[in-house]
């Protein structure tokens, strides 16, 4: 497709099921933008340059890729970058409502921007960013759960955690 697209999250930090749906979205679109929103509502464990950092290196194999961060609206970031679409992963019926909610006030802000869902793989369904974190600072191993090149960033997570 000749179509730019934004995969927006909060990436605290990058799992295997956040890039597991880059890898299959990005060939749908001639450009996918991988955006790291910034919520001062919504603090995070990982700097925003870390959390960049993390998704450069994690997408380094896709050349289509571009990893970018934004702050205010999530329409209007996308219609200053020419997306037409904002690409949404759905693990499970929980996610359904919040996604709902997400999409019809995206669609009501700027409705010639279209959401793409995209389902999650089955083997990644269970996972989170906090779950993730949670089980790195109490112990867990995190090995199958983010891409190796993440394993150091929760690692320096849980030491200054200790
Ligand atoms: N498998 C598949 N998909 C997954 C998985 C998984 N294991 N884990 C997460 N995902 C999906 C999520 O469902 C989501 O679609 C996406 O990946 C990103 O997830 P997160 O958790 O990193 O990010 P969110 O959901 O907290 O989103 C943060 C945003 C910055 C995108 C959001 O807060 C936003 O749009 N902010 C801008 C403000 C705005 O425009 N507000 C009005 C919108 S209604």
């Amino acid at each position: 497709m000749e179509a730019i697209a934004v995969y927006a999250g909060s990436f605290d930090p990058v799992t295997n099921g956040h890039l597991d749906l880059i890898e299959r979205a990005s060939p749908l679109f001639k450009k996918l933008v991988v955006a790291v929103g910034v919520n001062p509502r919504k603090p995070a464990a990982f700097s925003l340059e870390d959390r960049l950092d993390m998704l450069r290196r994690v997408t380094a194999h896709i050349p289509n890729v571009e990893v970018d961060s934004f702050d205010g609206l999530l329409v209007d970031y996308a219609k200053s970058i020419g997306a037409k679409a904002i690409i949404r992963g759905l693990r499970a019926v929980a996610d359904f409502d919040y996604e709902m909610q997400q999409v019809l006030m995206n669609r009501r802000l700027c409705p010639e921007i279209e959401t793409v869902f995209l389902t999650t793989s089955t083997q990644y369904s269970f996972l989170s960013s906090s779950l993730v974190k949670e089980v790195s600072i109490l112990g867990g191993s995190v090995e199958g759960l983010v891409p190796k090149e993440v394993e150091p960033y929760l690692e320096k997570l849980k030491r200054s955690q200790t």
